[in-house]
């Protein structure tokens, strides 16, 4: 008899969502958020998640309540969360609580090492219910996250 094989990802999307002030990468502070703009890293995203038979879907608010609105959403139409939450991360257990109401894989990205900076940094709400955390990995942080997104709604067990 074969092994039990997971369930087939339900629809084969992963949500890619990224919070406040991360519509600037690419014009400011290079030195910690390098050179590549949302828009690059979002191509980037589509690509990777293809290359496994994926879909994305790229979002990006400053507002708090959308971010929560779109895990909400995700719970329907989405396999995985990959997420960065920018300052909300250190912030935020309303978010924590929408992602806690999402029962599929939640990846918590930064760009930067979070912990080679201000000591508030270092603590993460999201990193509470996160079933990885990458960081300081720059923009390939979200490709790395989607790899693993892959392997984990694909995954055979
Ligand atoms: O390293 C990360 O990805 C962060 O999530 C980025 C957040 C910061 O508050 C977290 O502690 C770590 C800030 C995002 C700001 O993004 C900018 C990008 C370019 C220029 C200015 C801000």
């Amino acid at each position: 008899m074969g092994r039990k094989r997971k369930a087939d990802p339900v629809t084969g999307t992963i949500y890619v969502l990224n919070g406040p002030n991360l519509n600037l990468l690419g014009k400011r502070q290079p030195e910690i958020y390098g050179h590549e703009t949302l828009a690059d890293v979002e191509i980037a995203c589509l690509s990777q998640a293809e290359s496994y038979g994926l879909e994305v879907r790229c979002l990006q608010s400053n507002a708090e309540a959308q971010l929560i609105d779109w895990i909400h959403a995700a719970r329907e139409e989405a396999d995985a969360i990959v997420i960065n939450p920018g300052a909300f991360t250190h912030t935020s257990i309303a978010i924590l609580d929408a992602l806690n109401a999402f029962e599929g894989p939640v990846i918590e990205v930064h760009i930067s090492n979070v912990h080679k900076r201000e000591e508030f940094r270092r603590h993460s709400y999201v990193s509470l219910r996160a079933d990885g955390v990458i960081a300081g990995c720059g923009t390939q942080g979200y490709l790395l996250a989607i790899d693993r997104v892959a392997k984990l709604v694909t995954a055979t067990n």
